[in-house]
């Protein structure tokens, strides 16, 4: 676990991360070579087992930290992405305030929450056991993915939920909850996002947002978005090997 990762992204250092969702250690190693501040490992969409995400974690350089999406909010997939020793959990779907406080509770060791014990990875196999469970809580990180527009509305009591520590908008889910999927541009889907990342910004809590593209990750960075995801690893490499082919073959369909 990247002890600092915690700290920065309380302070609101801009940290920009990218996602993988294919279970290549390489890409893992490639990415935080590269200097990504955080790598999204991506249970959810991704190709990803709990095995994947253990050596995906192995793979990356610190101090690039990982943060796993868990691929739906239940206790057994906390403990499993928690235990690979990854920096913390995005949750996917938070929708009000009692399913933020569920998520905290299982990343969270008693008396603070009621996350499982035991051996694993995250205490070096029982090696480091009671450091780990001192300086668990103070490190791991929990982000709740606002994606539905029942979320935005409640954006404000999830904020409020202790242990939430920043929250991630999913504009694609969003657009498909408005009745609009892929229309991330659309006026409505918009004014959404703006308000969940103002009301986060009245309450200081970091705000993050997938983008695509250069373009979209810089204007969220100018925006005031600390937590952002820049691209993901199967779109990088279609677009590059379709950037190849239109300059060698142009012809080509
Ligand atoms: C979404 O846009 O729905 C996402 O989950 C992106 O991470
Ligand atoms: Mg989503």
């Amino acid at each position: 676990m990247s002890a600092a990762f915690r700290d920065r992204l309380l302070r609101g250092d801009r940290l920009v991360g990218t996602l993988l969702s294919l279970p290549s250690p390489e890409l893992a190693e490639i990415a935080s070579a590269a200097g990504f501040d955080w790598l999204f490992l991506d249970m959810e969409h991704g190709a990803l087992d709990p095995g994947d995400v253990l050596r995906l974690v192995q793979a990356a350089r610190e101090p690039c930290a990982c943060l796993v999406r868990i691929p739906e909010n239940r206790e057994m997939w906390v403990k499993k992405a928690l235990d690979t020793g990854a920096s913390g959990i995005i949750v996917p779907h938070v929708n009000d305030a009692a399913e933020a406080a569920l998520a905290v509770r299982w990343s969270k060791y008693p008396p603070e929450g009621g996350r499982s014990v035991g051996f694993s990875r995250a205490n070096v196999y029982g090696a480091r056991f009671e450091e780990h469970v001192e300086t668990a809580n103070k490190e791991t990180v929990v982000v709740a993915q606002v994606e539905h527009i029942d979320g935005v509305r409640a954006i404000e009591a999830i904020i409020d939920v202790p242990g939430v520590d920043a929250v991630f908008i999913g504009p694609y889910d969003l657009s498909a909850s408005m009745g609009k999927p892929g229309r991330i541009q659309d006026p409505d889907v918009r004014e959404a996002i703006r308000s969940v990342a103002s009301a986060c910004a009245a309450k200081k809590v970091p705000v993050g947002i997938f983008t695509a593209g250069i373009p979209a990750s810089a204007e969220a960075l100018r925006e005031g978005y600390t937590l952002v995801c820049s691209g993901i690893d199967v779109g990088l490499y279609s677009e590059s090997a379709a950037a190849i082919l239109r300059g060698l073959k142009p012809r080509n369909p």
